[in-house]
Order: structure tokens, then sequence, then C-alpha cells
């Protein structure tokens, strides 16, 4: 993660940091600000262990941030070196139709080897990205995309002290190999934040007291809940533009649409290390079959000795307990692809995957120090902790009323599975 890139003219404004990726420089020609993207094929670590082969810009998916301030004149040229032609569009920014960047609609697309130029005036702050509108399931399904901040003019509106920004996408990438398989539509086995999954991700770090903004786009198949740990905040900005304050209410989940963006605002008061995460669980998983039978409550032992005699001597049976045991377990992987759950915290495994990180509020850190510092430290008796023995000091735990639910040990015995007929043997 680069850390912010500070304007060196022009107007003041805090720069935003960009997940586990950088902010594109430009230069000045005359009254224009000019960019230079190239669109090109790149090799992305998804998380030590597996890389992948996508397209993407610059030498990176996502591309480069480009950052910029409202009343800006832009000049942005694009050198398209795929394998196939492409386009750009700027999604959310107000400009002319022509540089709306919709193949075959408002230009004719970039062939390979060749270099457009788009320009057009920043009419509004706010929170943006650009993606191809050329052959976009594959384009996108390949890794690229880019953020696109806009800072007010008024170096004092809506200003914060850290600004986070990334964009989801998803990959389903089998193991063992390296490209994305851009056919897939909603069975994706590796859900990134630009393009990096846990434990690949970067820490939001954060200094106590600061005021800090978290800005996320969605260029998946579906929506994410996204859950923020220890603070509650409200959207402050969207694609549209900035939420007036009377328009804003309290969450601690905010779902992201499809195509969509949003950012939220807090206040770091409370240190700590907090999660941040997709609510929905199995996008905080990496690669798994989504086809594993259930077997929680089911004794293997015997299961496992017929499998290896009929199939593979190497057959391991899981998940009668939980599938937590995944998350403490070294086991050989395949080539080129990432456990299902993984990474170690303070207290153990974390087993996560996917769309996961940690925002580490920590006091009296310098202003723009982005440096892991490694894990909180908890103050004596803010920790949750086993009561030792028996637990007497504890108030009984609570029992549902007779027939409220199906616990009922006598309805258990009735609904007992029956023995196979014409099978001896003995019973459990
Ligand atoms: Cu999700």
């Amino acid at each position: 993660m680069q850390p912010p890139l500070f304007p060196t003219s022009g107007p003041d404004y805090q720069p935003v940091v960009t997940l586990n990726g950088w902010t594109l420089p430009w230069r000045m020609n005359g009254d224009w600000k000019e960019f230079h993207l190239v669109a090109e094929p790149v090799v992305r670590e998804i998380a030590p262990g597996m890389k992948a082969h996508l397209w993407g810009y610059n030498g990176q998916s996502p591309g480069p941030t480009i950052e910029c301030v409202e009343g800006d004149k832009l000049r942005i040229f694009v050198t398209n070196k795929l394998p196939e032609h492409t386009t750009i569009h700027w999604h959310g920014i107000l400009l002319p139709s022509g540089m709306d960047g919709v193949g075959g609609l408002s230009q004719p697309h970039i062939k390979p080897g060749k270099t457009f130029v788009y320009e057009f005036v920043m009419k509004k702050s706010g929170t943006f990205k650009y993606h191809p509108h050329a052959d976009e399931m594959v384009q996108i399904a390949m890794g690229m995309f880019g953020f696109f901040v806009v800072h007010p003019r008024n170096p004092k509106f809506m200003r914060v002290d850290r600004d986070f920004v990334f964009i989801m996408n998803s990959y389903d990438i089998d193991p063992g190999s390296y490209v994305p398989k851009v056919m897939t539509m909603l069975d994706f086995n590796l859900w990134t934040w630009n393009s990096r999954v846990f434990p690949g991700l970067d820490n939001l770090v954060v200094r106590k007291g600061d005021r800090v903004r978290v800005r996320m786009g969605n260029l998946t198949m579906t929506n994410h809940p996204i859950h923020m740990h220890g603070y509650d905040f409200a959207v402050t900005c969207t694609d549209g533009g900035w939420v007036p304050e009377s328009a804003r209410w309290p969450e601690v989940t905010i779902d992201i649409p499809v195509g969509g963006m949003r950012a939220f605002d807090f206040v770091a008061d409370e240190p700590g290390d907090w999660a941040i995460h997709c609510h929905k669980s199995h996008h905080t998983m990496n690669a798994m079959g989504h086809n594993v039978r259930t077997f929680i409550g089911v004794e293997q032992r015997d299961l496992v000795k017929a499998i290896r005699g009929v199939a593979s001597p190497d057959y391991m049976a899981m998940g009668s307990q939980g599938m937590a045991e995944m998350g403490e377990m070294e086991m050989p992987l395949p080539d080129n692809t990432l456990p299902m759950m993984t990474g170690f915290g303070p207290f153990g495994p974390l087993e996560m995957g996917g769309m996961f990180t940690v925002v580490k509020v920590r006091e009296g850190l310098a202003a723009n120090d982005y440096k892991d510092p490694g894990w909180y430290k908890n103050p004596p008796g803010t920790v949750a902790y086993e009561i030792g023995g028996e637990p007497s000091s504890a108030p009984t735990a609570p029992t549902p009323p007779r027939g409220a639910t199906d616990t009922n040990p006598k309805k258990t015995q009735e609904l007992r599975v029956i023995k196979p007929k014409g099978k001896s043997g003995h019973q459990h």
C-alpha cells in the first residue's frame, strides 16, 4: 500500500490511500492535468502463495487510483496493450456524452496498440471509479477497474484525516490454474478487495482521534453487506454525490449494491483491533467447493475406512463437529491456490479468507503512518475470559420451556434412523 500522494500544486486536499495499491502520478500541461493509463495483462498476487494472470492497468489489477480536484481539467491518455479492443467508462462522473467511454455508443473502440485521449472538466467532487465498457463481462472478470476520487475544491469540506479506498471484485480460478474463468456468473471462489484476499489484505491503520473515511465500490455480480466492528457510522457519499447530513442514518453494516459505491465516515475514538468484512460468510472464505455435503453430527470413522479401501488412501473425513478444524490445519495444497480459511491472530486461528481485514486504531501514531502496529494490547481486565472449575458463580443457564422446541429426548428417540433391512450389524 503506497502512502498517500500529496499534491505538489493546486488546491490542498487529504489524498486517499488505496488498499494494497497506489495513486497514479500526473503532470500539468498548461492548465490540463494529464494522466496516462495503459490497459495490459498483469500478474497479481492474490495473497502470498497464489498469483493470478489478470488484465489491469499500469502493471496492476486494480489500476492505480486517479485523484483530482473539483474544477480540474483532466486529459487522460489510454493506451491499449491488451489482445482485444477496450474503452474506459468514467463511472459516476458528469461529462460530455462522447467522453463516456461506451464502445460503439459514445466512441469507436480502442484497438490493440492504439492510444485514445479523454478530456473533461470535473464538475463535482465525490467517489467514482473507472472500468472498460467493451467486452465488459470478460474485461471486468479479468480485473480491469480502478478507483477515481475527486476532492472538493474547498479543502475543509467533508475533510478527513485518513481516507481508504477499495473496489470489490470476484474471481473463479481453479486450484493449480492462473487465469479466471470468465464465464462464471455467480459461484466464484475468490472474493477480493482490490484483487487481494485475507490474509493478503493490508490493515486499515488509524490514529486514535482521526476522522476516517472508508470508500468502497462493488464490481461483482452480487451485493456485499460490509460490516465494521466497534463503531457506528453513516453513509456520507455515494457515486451520486455527498449525502446531506439530514438524510443520513446510523448503521454498522452497509450494503454495497452491484455497480454501486458507498463511503462511510467515523471518528476513531475507540482503540483496538476491529474486524471489517463482508457479512456474507461465504465471502470471507477462500477457494472452496460449494458442493460439499454437511457432515455435522455424522459419525465418519467407519466411512473413512470404507472410502480408503475403494477410492483414495488419503481420504480424510472432516466436518463432523463443524469446519473450524480447517483453520488450524496446515494441509498440503494443490499448486497456486489458497486455503479456504487461514490466518492467525494473537489468540489463535482467525478462520477467515476473502473479504476480511482489520481496522487497527492506535494512540500516538504519526500523522501519515500506515505501518502495521502489530496486534492490539488489550488493557488488563478487558478480554473475554474462561471461568475455572464449576461455573458456580455463573447464573444458571435458562432452558426452554417444555414442548417449546424439538430437543425433547423422547421425541428424538422416536426419530432414530432404522437399520437397512436384511443387514446385520451393531446398533449405535
Ligand atoms: Cu460479500
